[in-house]
């Protein structure tokens, strides 16, 4: 008796992370192919890490760089960058509404070496909380206000058709 309640109990206890669909990143808008990334998606594909100061403690962030992505969406990249596609954008999108815009030259290792990584790890660890699962990290830039944690949406959005 007792212990059919607590399979029971467990049971319920456990539903919610079945019921769960594994957590992911839309990418959308115009790019040639949507892409809905998990962290399996993520761990196929090439690997890279960046390092980054977290309150003067050396973080090492890994994941996959963003400009990796954005060639598997068919976003237009180094010399199909130009013309109207210049006049496009990056918005990224978190789970707590937070929004934040990169223009594609940003982004593009040709044109500058930002390095931007999306990673879903952090000294080894998969990001959790509000940290993750998956965020951005500029590793590049002077502030933190860019390196969306709690990703979960990249829109490009084209001005000029
Ligand atoms: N989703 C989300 N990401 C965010 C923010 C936020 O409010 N929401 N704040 C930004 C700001 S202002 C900073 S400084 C960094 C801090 O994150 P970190 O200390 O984990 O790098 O997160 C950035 N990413
Ligand atoms: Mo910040």
């Amino acid at each position: 008796m007792l212990t059919s309640r607590l399979l029971i109990a467990s049971l319920f206890a456990f539903a919610p992370l079945y019921a769960q669909e594994a957590p992911s990143i839309q990418v959308t808008g115009a790019v040639k192919e949507p892409l809905t990334l998990k962290a399996a998606d993520l761990a196929r594909l090439p690997r890279a890490t960046v390092h980054a100061k977290n309150d003067g403690i050396d973080v090492v962030y890994e994941g996959v760089w963003l400009h990796e992505v954005l060639k598997l969406a068919g976003v237009p990249l180094g010399t199909e960058l130009r013309g109207k596609a210049l006049a496009s954008y990056l918005l990224a999108e978190a789970k707590d509404g937070y929004q934040v815009v990169f223009s594609l030259p940003e982004l593009d290792p040709v044109f500058i070496d930002n390095q931007v990584l999306l990673a879903d790890k952090a000294d080894g660890k998969p990001l959790f909380g509000a940290q993750g699962p998956f965020r951005l990290v500029a590793s590049k830039e002077k502030r933190g206000a860019r390196s969306v944690r709690m990703l979960t949406k990249i829109e490009i959005v084209k001005l000029r058709e």
